[in-house]
C-alpha cells in the first residue's frame, strides 16, 4: 500500500506532510486552494468549475510525480528489460477519477472538494474525455496500461498525441453528425512535454549505395522532409502500487518552426505552408474501426510514431549499453495491430543503415524483440500500402521490405518447394495491378510472437486468415483472451455494488478477480440478494435521470434495460435488433392487450463518417424510436432510446445500469469483443452468439447464465459455402416479412420507401452477417429472456453468477500471460523512501 507522505527530498528537507505529497484531508485541502491560486490566478471569488477542476488535477499530479519519477529512475538504474506498447491508439478515459481511485485518495478529496462547498463528480465531469482511439483496440490499450502498472511490470505505451480525437457525435433528424473533438482547447494536466527528447522523423526523398571503411556496401536515405516528433508523457499509476509508468504521446511540429530561406526571400506563405504540412501529421485520429483507410497522411503517420518510438528506445538503450547485441533482452515491443507494423522495417533500417550492424545479426534482434497482436478476421480489415505509395514516402523502408521478402521467400522454397500458392499467400508484396504492402504479412514475418484476442478467434486465425503462416510456424502463434481493468469498470463505474462486494469479502478482488467468486457464498442469502438488486435498480434510475436530461425520454426503471453499445458495424447487427423490435412492436399492434415484459432498448455508438450503411442503421433506430415511443397502443411498453456520442464515460454510466448485454454478431466476425466482459463484470446477462470472448463468457458463467443463439462459425462458414439465400427465410417467415415489410412500406419513415431500402435490399439480395438466417433464433432467445426476467429471484441469482465469474476477464490475468509466455517480463518494485537517501 501506498505511504501515507514521502520524503521528497531534493535539495531542502521539506518537512514530511509536504504539501505536494501529502495525503491527509487538511494537507490536500491546502494544496487544492494553494494550487487554485497560484497556478490559476484564482480564488473563490471568481474561479469557474473548469478551474477548480484544474487545481483538483495538480494537486493529484503532484502525488503522482514523485512516483514516476522514481519509477523511470528505478528502471533506469536497475537496467531492467521494459515492454513497449506501440499504439496508434489509447482511449485513456477520463484521468482524474482514475487517479483519485489508483492513489487510494477518491474519499478523501471527495471530504475535501465537500468541504470547500464543491461536488467531486461535477468537477470530474469538466475533463474531457480523451479520445483517442476508435474502440477496442484502443481501449484495450488503456486497460493494459493499468494492468501493467498494477501489476509493477516496466512498461511504455508509446503513441500519437492527435490535436483532435474521435469526433463528438450528436444527432440531427436522427442521423449522426460528426463534430471535431477539440479536447485540448484547455490546458491538459495530465501531461508534461518532453522537449529534450524531440526526435527527427524523416519522411520522402531516395536512397544512395556506398562502401564503408571495411568496403561493405551501405545505404543512405535522403529524406526531402524531417518532422519533429515532440513527446508529451502522461503519468499512469498502478492500483495502490508505486508504480507510475509512461504513456509516451507524440506531437509533430515542423522542423523549423520557419523555413527562414523562403522566408526572407519574402516567400511567407509557402514557409507557414510547409509548417502546416508538417503539424498535419499529428493532427486528427482517423475514425475507422475495423476498415482501413488507404491515405498517405494514415501511412505517414504510423511512421511518424514508430520511428520516434524505437528512436527514443535505442537511445535509452545506448545510454546503459555499449552496443545493441543485447536489445532484445531490455526490450520488448508489442505491436497493438498492424498499425505499427512498418517497425519491422524501420529496426531493421536503424541496425543496418544508422548502426552498421549485418543483415543477420540485425534481422535476429528485430524478430526476438517484436510480437504482434491481431484484432481482425476480416480479410478486407487487414492494412495494405500501395507499393507506389510506400516508395513515395518510405523509400529505403521499401528496399528493406523486398529484402525480408526475398529472403523469406527463399527459406520457403527450400522448406517447401514448388508451392507457388503458398508462395504468392505468405509473401509481403501482392502482385496485381497495383502492387501492395502486406502489413499482415510483415508483421507475421518480423515477429516472434503472434496472437489472436480471444480463443475462437486465435483458432480461426490458424485455420483461416493467417493460415499459411500457421502452417510455416505453429508454434509462434498464441492465444491471449482479452481482459478489462476492474479498476475502471467496476470500482470507478459502480461503487455502490464495489462497497457491496468488499464489505462481503473485502477488497482483494480488486487485485485478483477471482476472488469475486467468493460473493457465490451468497446466493442463498435474502438481504443480499435484495440489496444486489436494489443496487442495479438505483443504477437503473440513474441512467434514467441521464436520459431524461439529454433526450427527454421517460423510461421505466422497472422495464429490462436491454443495451447494445459499440461502434455501428454491419458485423455487430445492429440492425437485428432494430427487427427485434419491431416484431414486438408487430405483435402488439396485431394485439394491443399481449402480455409484453417492458422493456427499454438502449444503443450507443459510433460510425465511421464514411460508412453509409452504418449511418443508415443510427437512422433507422432513431426512425423506429420515434414511432414506437410514441404510439399509444404501446403504451410505454416499449421504448428505444440512442444515446449519442457513446465514449468511455458514457460507457462508465451505462455498463452498471444493464440488465442485458447484446453481444449479437455474426459468429466469427468479432474478434473477441471487451464490451462484453465489462457488462457481465457489472451483473448484466448477455444474449450472445458463440463469437469471440461469448464463448469463454458463457463457460465462465456457466451455460445456464447465458442466452445461447445463433449458427456457430462453422455453420456460418458452410452456410456460405452452399450457397446461402436470404430471401427464403424472408418467404418463410410470416414475422420476419411483416418486420421487413413494415419497414419497406415506409412506416418508419413517413410513406418515404427510399430511405432504408439499402438496408433492405442488402438484407433480402445479400445479407453478408446472415442477419436473416439468425432472425428466429434470435426472436426465440429473446422471448427465453422475457420469461426470465418475470423470475426476479431466479434473474438475480444468474446475475451474481455472472459477476462473481468473471475473474477470468480481468486484463491483470490478460497481462500476466503476455509477460510469461510473450515479453519475459518481471515485476520491479518502487521503493519510495530510498529516494531521499540516494539523493542526499
Ligand atoms: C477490436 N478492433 C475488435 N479495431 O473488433 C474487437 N481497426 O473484437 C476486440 O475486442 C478489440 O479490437 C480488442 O482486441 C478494433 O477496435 C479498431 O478500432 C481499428 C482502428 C483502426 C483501424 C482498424
Amino acid at each position: 500500500s501506498i505511504p501515507e507522505s514521502t520524503n521528497l527530498n531534493v535539495e531542502t528537507n521539506i518537512k514530511i506532510e509536504d504539501d505536494r505529497t501529502g495525503m491527509s484531508v487538511e494537507t490536500l485541502k491546502r494544496a487544492f486552494s494553494d494550487n487554485l491560486f497560484y497556478l490559476l490566478g484564482k480564488d473563490e471569488s471568481n474561479a469557474t468549475l473548469r478551474d477548480y477542476y484544474e487545481a483538483l488535477a495538480y494537486t493529484v499530479r503532484d502525488r503522482l510525480l514523485h512516483r514516476f519519477v522514481k519509477t523511470g529512475r528505478t528502471y533506469y538504474e536497475e537496467n531492467v528489460k521494459v515492454v513497449s506498447y506501440l499504439s496508434a491508439e489509447f482511449l485513456m478515459g477520463r484521468h482524474l477519477e482514475n487517479n483519485l481511485v489508483n492513489l487510494g485518495i477518491y474519499d478523501k478529496m471527495q471530504q475535501v472538494v465537500a468541504e470547500s462547498g464543491l461536488n467531486l463528480e461535477e468537477l470530474i465531469e469538466q475533463e474531457p474525455d480523451p479520445g483517442l482511439g476508435n474502440g477496442g483496440l484502443g481501449r484495450l490499450a488503456a486497460c493494459f496500461l493499468d494492468s501493467l502498472a498494477s501489476l509493477e511490470m516496466p512498461a511504455i505505451g508509446y503513441g500519437i498525441r492527435y490535436e483532435f480525437g474521435i469526433f463528438h457525435q450528436a444527432l440531427r433528424d436522427g442521423w449522426q453528425a460528426e463534430i471535431p473533438d477539440n479536447w485540448l482547447l484547455y490546458q491538459n494536466p495530465w501531461e508534461i512535454i518532453r522537449p529534450e527528447d524531440t526526435v527527427e522523423v524523416k519522411l520522402g526523398g531516395h536512397t544512395e549505395g556506398y562502401h564503408d571503411d571495411k568496403g561493405n556496401y551501405r545505404v543512405y536515405w535522403i529524406p526531402d522532409r524531417i518532422i519533429r516528433a515532440i513527446p508529451y508523457d502522461t503519468p499512469v499509476p498502478g492500483y495502490q502500487t508505486n508504480t507510475v509508468n509512461s504513456l509516451r504521446l507524440w506531437k509533430a511540429e515542423a522542423s523549423e518552426s520557419f523555413n527562414f530561406e523562403a522566408f526572407n526571400a519574402g516567400n511567407y506563405d509557402s514557409a507557414v505552408a510547409e509548417k502546416i504540412s508538417s503539424e498535419t501529421i499529428s493532427k486528427v485520429l482517423y475514425p475507422n474501426d475495423n476498415t482501413p483507410q488507404g491515405r498517405e497522411l494514415r501511412l505517414a503517420q504510423q511512421y511518424f510514431f514508430v520511428a520516434a518510438s524505437l528512436h527514443d528506445l535505442i537511445r535509452i538503450h545506448l545510454h546503459l549499453h555499449p552496443n545493441l547485441s543485447n536489445f532484445h533482452e531490455r526490450a520488448a515491443i508489442q505491436l497493438n495491430d498492424t498499425h505499427p507494423a512498418i517497425a519491422v522495417a524501420e529496426l531493421m533500417r536503424l541496425f543496418l543503415d544508422e548502426h552498421g550492424i549485418d543483415w543477420d545479426q540485425a534481422w535476429d534482434i528485430t524478430q526476438k524483440t517484436l510480437a504482434y497482436t491481431n484484432h481482425t478476421l476480416m480479410p478486407e480489415a487487414l492494412e495494405r500500402w500501395s507499393v507506389k505509395l510506400f516508395e513515395k514516402l518510405l523509400p529505403r523502408h521499401l528496399e528493406i521490405i523486398y529484402e525480408i521478402n526475398h529472403r523469406f521467400l527463399e527459406d520457403v522454397r527450400t522448406w517447401f518447394p514448388e508451392d507457388e500458392n503458398l508462395l504468392s499467400a505468405l509473401s509481403i508484396i501482392e502482385e496485381g495491378d497495383e502492387k501492395q504492402v502486406r502489413m499482415a504479412n510483415l508483421a507475421c514475418v518480423g515477429a516472434h510472437a503472434i496472437n489472436g484476442v480471444a480463443a475462437l478467434h486465435t483458432e480461426l486465425l490458424k485455420k483461416d486468415t493467417l493460415k499459411t503462416f500457421a502452417r510455416l510456424w505453429p508454434e509462434k502463434f498464441v492465444n491471449k483472451t482479452n481482459g478489462v481493468t476492474p479498476r475502471r469498470w467496476i470500482l470507478l463505474s459502480n461503487p455502490k455494488l464495489s462497497e457491496l462486494v468488499t464489505e462481503k469479502i473485502g477488497d482483494g478482488w480488486l487485485k485478483n478477480l477471482n476472488q469475486m467468486r467468493e460473493i457465490e457464498k451468497f446466493l442463498d442469502d435474502p438481504e443480499f440478494c435484495r440489496r444486489w438488486r436494489q443496487i442495479k435498480r438505483a443504477n437503473k434510475a440513474n441512467l434514467a435521470a441521464y436520459i431524461k436530461k439529454t433526450r427527454n425520454i421517460e423510461v421505466n426503471v422497472d422495464s429490462i434495460f436491454d443495451v447494445q453499445v459499440k461502434r455501428i458495424h454491419e458485423y455487430k447487427r445492429q440492425h437485428l435488433a432494430v427487427l427485434e423490435i419491431i416484431t414486438l412492436y408487430n405483435r402488439i399492434k396485431i394485439n394491443p392487450n399481449i402480455q409484453i415484459v417492458p422493456r427499454t432498448f438502449i444503443f450507443g455508438g459510433k460510425a465511421a463518417p464514411g460508412y453509409f450503411m452504418a449511418k443508415l442503421i443510427i437512422k433507422l433506430i432513431n426512425s423506429v424510436a420515434e414511432v414506437v415511443n410514441r404510439d399509444p397502443d404501446v403504451r410505454g411498453r416499449l421504448k428505444i432510446v440512442f444515446l449519442p456520442n457513446f465514449n468511455v464515460s458514457l460507457g462508465q454510466r451505462i455498463y452498471p445500469a444493464a440488465d442485458l448485454s447484446e453481444q449479437i454478431s455474426t459468429a466469427g466476425k468479432e474478434a473477441s469483443g471487451t464490451g462484453n466482459m465489462k457488462f457481465a463484470m457489472n451483473g448484466a446477462l448477455t444474449i450472445g452468439t458463440l463469437d469471440g470472448a461469448n464463448i469463454e463468457i458463457r463457460e465462465e458463467a456457466g451455460a445456464e447464465n447465458f442466452f445461447l443463439f445463433g449458427l456457430t462459425a462453422e455453420e456460418v462458414y458452410e452456410m456460405k459455402a452452399q450457397g446461402y439465400e436470404p430471401m427464403d427465410y424472408y418467404q418463410n417467415n410470416r414475422e420476419l416479412r411483416a418486420v421487413i415489410n413494415r419497414i419497406s412500406r415506409g412506416d418508419f419513415s413517413h410513406g418515404d420507401t427510399k430511405l432504408f431500402k439499402p438496408i433492405i435490399d442488402s438484407l433480402l439480395y445479400h445479407d453478408p452477417y446472415m442477419l436473416l438466417a439468425d432472425y428466429q433464433a434470435y426472436v426465440d432467445c429473446q422471448d427465453q429472456v422475457s420469461k426470465a426476467y418475470q423470475d426476479q429471484d431466479q434473474w438475480t441469482r444468474m446475475s451474481i453468477l455472472n459477476s462473481a465469474r468473471m475473474g477470468k476477464f480481468s486484463s491483470d490475468r490478460t497481462i500476466q500471460e503476455y509477460c510469461d509466455e510473450i515479453w519475459e517480463l518481471k515485476p520491479v518494485s518502487i521503493d519510495l523512501d530510498a529516494y531521499s537517501q540516494q539523493k542526499s
